[in-house]
């Protein structure tokens, strides 16, 4: 899955590292299409993972205040590669008045979501004129760790109220960034 990722990023020239070298990068960019002609639509996500915080900043479509969208955000956290998929994931609405929160987890399923974090803090700013969200999460909140890579999805509702299909994942189905190190 992460040859699909890059292979789709150096097709499109949308692919950013910035630092001295690849191997020792704490900011990632790429671009995504077109996916589900949603406002949630995602079309762009960077990560970077600072001296502080996790920070996870996507621009999507068209983010609009109205809960009728129903445009949420998830973000798969992975801060273990000896353990297999990611140990947090940051669930959010994207639309005013919603609420986020991050848990725990064991692996993508739903079923696999665990208790909230407890320690730590983070938090979510919309920016809805320029479409943008950013999850700030403090490294406390994700364990203290050293390399961290996402998966992050998109969704939203149509105005008859239906959502299948408006589920839009950055890249691949559950494909991660690579992994970043610690700014
Ligand atoms: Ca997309
Ligand atoms: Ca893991």
């Amino acid at each position: 899955m992460r040859t699909t990722l890059a292979a789709a990023a150096l097709s499109a020239a949308a692919l950013t590292l910035v630092s001295a070298g690849a191997a020792h990068a704490e900011l990632y960019g790429i671009d995504d299409p077109e996916d589900t002609f949603h406002g949630s639509d995602i079309r762009a996500l960077s990560v970077r993972n600072g001296q502080e915080n996790v920070t996870v900043t996507t621009v999507h479509d068209n983010l609009v205040r109205r809960a009728a969208s129903g445009s949420a955000e998830t973000v798969f956290v992975d801060t273990d590669r000896h353990d297999r998929g990611p140990e947090f994931v940051f669930v959010a609405g994207l639309y005013e008045g919603t609420d986020y929160l991050l848990r725990a987890t064991d692996g993508f399923d739903r079923s696999s979501w665990g208790e909230p974090v407890e320690n730590g803090d983070y938090v979510l700013r919309v920016r809805y004129r320029k479409d943008v969200a950013r999850v700030v999460m403090s490294r406390a909140a994700l364990g203290n760790p050293d390399e961290v890579r996402v998966a992050v999805r998109a969704s939203g509702t149509r105005t008859d109220g239906t959502s299948h299909g408006l589920l839009d994942w950055v890249g691949e189905r559950r494909s991660f960034t690579p992994w970043l190190s610690r700014g």
